[in-house]
């Protein structure tokens, strides 16, 4: 919605379009914008080589790509950890980043032109018990938004890491996979971010002068200092 208020086009995908399509219906409504959605599962690599491959012509030309889609799994150690959960994370928060840019740079670089914003995790900043492999994923994503930008020197193409903290959406619902009680505990006694105060954020990075590249943002609900340090009132 941040980006249709700014009067962006929106080319949005997710698996469920039957959660987008009402999305979609209400930015055209709101913000008067066109916008085309398609379904896509960025963790199988041959859905997204033919996604992006057959865009209608009049939305093959990406300005700005946003690597959101990514998750947590369980939070078990290391050791008791399911593996199912743990390829999980790998598939969805690194091997699809890398399907989804690789399939979107080469347009950019031939247009001279082009922002890829990843959405990291203060996870990848600090790792915590329980987290050991979501963190190490949100470490790849810092650690290709920087490469990224290193092998596009030289181009106009801009690469940003937005790394946020706790945001309450359905995250924890997923991480729990599906234990309501364990997920609202997360965000209990505190004001976690919302998913607006973090879209807002990536489109003052996206709306910055060309000449200026926000690397990083690391943000943080004023009651979190760190992964492991969150102020609950009540306690
Ligand atoms: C989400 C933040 O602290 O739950 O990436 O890992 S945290």
């Amino acid at each position: 919605m941040a980006f249709a208020a700014a009067g962006s086009r929106l080319l949005l995908c997710a698996r469920r379009l039957e959660r987008l399509t009402p999305v979609a219906d209400t930015i055209k409504s709101t913000y008067g914008v066109d916008v085309h959605t398609f379904s896509l599962d960025v963790t199988d690599p041959e859905a997204v080589r033919q996604a992006f491959d057959g865009l209608p012509a009049a939305w093959t030309d990406i300005d700005i790509l946003v690597n959101n889609a990514g998750k947590a799994l369980g939070k078990a150690a290391f050791q008791e950890a399911d593996l199912e959960d743990l390829d999980g994370m790998l598939d969805a928060n690194v091997r699809g980043l890398i399907h989804v840019s690789r399939a979107v740079i080469p347009g950019m670089i031939e247009r001279n032109a082009g922002h890829v914003i990843n959405i990291g995790s203060v996870a990848g900043k600090w790792t915590y018990p329980g987290g050991t492999v979501y963190c190490a994923t949100k470490a790849a994503v810092a650690a290709m938004t920087e490469g990224m930008k290193m092998d596009l020197h030289g181009t106009p193409i801009r690469v940003s890491t937005v790394d946020p903290g706790l945001v309450e959406t359905e995250f924890s619902l997923v991480r729990f996979h599906g234990d309501e009680k364990a997920a609202a505990k997360v965000y209990d006694d505190l004001t976690p971010l919302t998913a607006v105060d973090v879209a807002e954020v990536v489109a003052f990075c996206a709306g910055r002068p060309a000449h200026v590249n926000i690397n990083q943002v690391i943000m943080m609900c004023t009651d979190q200092s760190s992964s492991t340090m969150v102020h609950r009132r009540s306690r």
